[in-house]
């Protein structure tokens, strides 16, 4: 049993043979310039400042032995998993399916859909394709951590108040221990970044830990 004292709002305690680094929707479209969350007018600097603290963890969990969950969000080619509340929001132009600088936006298959080189997963790795903002949502994820005995999640990716949260607030419900990686999550928003992370610690650690990747490192066999 590995314990982190420096986590906010109190230590975190975790088991590396029950614990999975969860890295969430680091793909091209959200993440490189010239994808379609640059061509939404986001700055991708603030997402991409995740990439080598993240690379690091990713090395240092695989090395100990962690279990690893990629997840994407993205929908089938024809659409039939993509509620019409989730199609018909957004700027015209740029609507999930619609052609976008690196392939249909958001569609499975497709080169921005996919995870960037930096990051990509090991053979053997679960990728989790989900269509929601949250990983559980319509996804194999619950059964696949109950197979493994999680209890822990090492939670990272993109974006900090939007799938992150989304993910770390039902995690919670469902009972595991989130730790929330401050510099390997990003947002394209940096005030919704730091309040986002002050709200999963607030209230005596509401539905999380906050934690920076080093402190990970510190502890990790
Ligand atoms: N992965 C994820 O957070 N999807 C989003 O759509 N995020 C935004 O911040 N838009």
């Amino acid at each position: 049993m590995l314990t982190i004292a420096s986590t906010r709002p109190s230590p975190y305690t975790f088991t590396p043979a029950t614990t999975a680094l969860l890295v969430i929707d680091m793909q091209r479209d959200f993440l490189e310039p010239g994808g379609f969350g640059e061509s939404l007018g986001n700055d991708v600097g603030q997402l991409r400042r995740t990439i080598a603290p993240l690379a690091a963890l990713l090395a240092a969990a695989r090395a100990a032995g962690l279990t690893v969950v990629h997840t994407r969000e993205g929908h089938l080619p024809d659409l039939s998993d993509c509620p019409p509340a989730k199609l018909h929001r957004g700027a015209p132009s740029r609507r999930i399916g619609d052609p976008g600088p690196k392939g249909r936006i958001l569609i499975r298959g497709e080169y921005g859909h996919d995870i960037i080189d930096e990051l990509a997963p090991l053979p053997g790795e679960p990728v989790i394709d989900k269509p929601g903002k949250g990983a559980f949502h319509a996804t194999e994820l619950s059964d696949l951590l109950t197979e493994r005995k999680i209890q822990s999640l090492l939670v990272t990716g993109v974006t900090t108040e939007v799938c992150v949260h989304t993910t770390v607030r039902e995690a919670n419900d469902r009972g595991y221990e989130c730790l929330v990686l401050a510099d390997c999550v990003g947002s394209y928003f940096p005030e919704f970044h730091r309040v986002g992370l002050d709200m999963i610690a607030a209230q005596g650690g509401i539905f999380g830990w906050v934690a920076e990747s080093t402190d990970v490192l510190a502890v990790l066999p």
